[in-house]
């Protein structure tokens, strides 16, 4: 069951919650009095109901009272435990996912090496090298320029687009390949710039490009390519030279994708499992029967309630794929690849929020709102806000980048949410749209 108007009486109760509190003599109902389901464990004081407690122990629940020092901390005589993204450190809840306590770890990841930072990864400590530079043999040495606009698969609104890239520091230019296929087998036109953009002298034909990227010092091209991007080209230019969207081009052959979505589908009685079909299309248009089968990852949560394209998040040139599942309050997205998508998600994406639901009701493509060259989303949550996730070469951070609240109250602000570059500065912007109003 789902309670729009919670929210805002969460916020009325932390309010009456403050002060007065003595962190003692908790008492818990057997039952949800007040059919307020929160994260407080229908705690009662003499507030009233449901008042949220400080929670520094960050369970997601009331604090417990330690009863060894009387903090909100951590230690067996609690028996408390940690929530699942964290584990304890003496008598605190670190994250999994830092890089100073990663997985189930109590010191910090090893360094890297020079050019690098540490990253924790799925439990694992591992290490990125710097922007500019690419892991080689365990080191960080120089790489490619790495390609920031056009972002891959967008379609570019001149014909003769400019390129833009970020060169690898202390180097002075780039060489730019254009080619007809990814693996660059049949490369259209190869030139030297000195700098970081370009604008293309002449009109290419319209359909789908390729372009990589070489360093260039002084004079003298390395060897290592940046990842190849694809951009398509209309049939005529405007007066503005961006670009805009996404085609679901998931294993990057330039032909466009599709996704279809199911979201109900009965497995067995009281719970249901959604699926995800993925068709690639080929130069004979698109198969009868799917390329790729994603099946839901939980029952009963709308798995496929939406799905679009991520554009791409994380800079290889490859589409990436997201799907939503409101019921859950959670977010799935799938990198592209050469093969297209996984069957399982690349990372997953859990509702900033505790108290609301619908996270996932609507998400889109947001260009690229930082103009750093992963590609953004927007996920609306429909009773009151949309949240921005920015792509880095992981996929998608785990938090939001910019959370957008609704400027009039229960007006199903996040219903519908879309990406693009409207005002053609580059930046990508977004558009969330709601749908009813409120009375008065
Ligand atoms: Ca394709
Ligand atoms: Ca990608
Ligand atoms: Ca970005």
């Amino acid at each position: 069951m789902r309670w729009p108007l919670r929210a805002p009486h969460l916020a009325l109760f932390t309010l009456m919650g403050c002060g007065g509190r003595s962190g003692l003599g908790e008492v818990q109902p057997a039952a949800d009095a007040d059919g307020f389901v929160d994260d407080d464990a229908e705690t009662y004081d003499s507030f009233g109901p449901d008042a949220p407690r400080s929670d520094a122990f960050a369970d997601g629940r009331d604090a417990i009272v330690d009863v060894v020092d009387g903090k909100d901390t951590l230690d067996a005589a609690d028996g408390a435990t940690c929530p699942s993204t964290s584990h304890a450190c003496g008598e605190t809840c670190v994250r999994n996912d830092d890089v100073k306590s990663c997985g189930t770890s109590c010191v910090p990841c090893p360094a890297a090496p020079t050019h690098g930072a540490p990253t924790c990864a799925s439990g694992a400590c591992a290490f990125d090298c710097d922007d500019g530079y690419a892991l080689v043999g365990g080191a960080c040495v120089l790489g490619a320029p790495r390609p920031l606009s056009p972002l891959s698969t967008a379609t570019v609104t001149s014909r003769s687009p400019t390129l833009r890239w970020r060169l690898p520091p202390g180097t002075d230019g780039a060489r730019v390949q254009l080619c007809a296929d990814r693996a660059c087998v049949a490369v259209t036109d190869t030139f030297d710039v000195l700098g970081s953009s370009t604008k293309l002298k002449a009109d290419l034909a319209a359909g789908v490009h390729f372009w990589r990227l070489f360093t260039r010092i002084g004079g003298t091209t390395l060897t290592r390519s940046s990842p190849t991007w694809e951009f398509f080209v209309g049939q005529r230019s405007a007066a503005r030279d961006v670009s805009f969207g996404t085609t679901l081009d998931v294993n990057g052959d330039g032909l466009a994708d599709v996704a279809i979505a199911s979201k109900n589908l009965m497995e067995t009685f009281g719970s249901s499992i959604g699926r995800i079909y993925v068709y690639q299309g080929s130069l004979v248009g698109l198969p009868s029967t799917p390329t790729t089968v994603i099946r839901g990852i939980k029952p009963a949560e709308w798995f496929g309630r939406t799905v679009a394209s991520a554009g791409d998040v994380n800079g290889d040139g490859y589409a990436d794929l997201l799907a939503g599942a409101e019921g859950g309050d959670r977010v799935y997205l799938f990198l592209g690849g050469p093969d297209g998508v996984p069957t399982t998600p690349s990372a997953t994406i859990v509702s900033p929020s505790k108290t609301e639901g619908d996270f996932g009701f609507s998400i889109a493509s947001a260009g690229d709102v930082n103009q750093d060259g992963y590609g953004d989303i927007v996920v609306g949550a429909y009773i009151g806000r949309a949240y921005v996730f920015h792509g880095d070469p992981h996929g998608l951070g785990a938090s939001p980048a910019t959370v957008l609240e609704a400027p009039l109250h229960d007006s199903r602000f996040g219903i519908a949410v879309s990406g693009g570059d409207f005002d053609g500065d580059g930046f990508g912007d977004v558009a969330v749209a709601a749908d009813f109003s409120p009375p008065g």
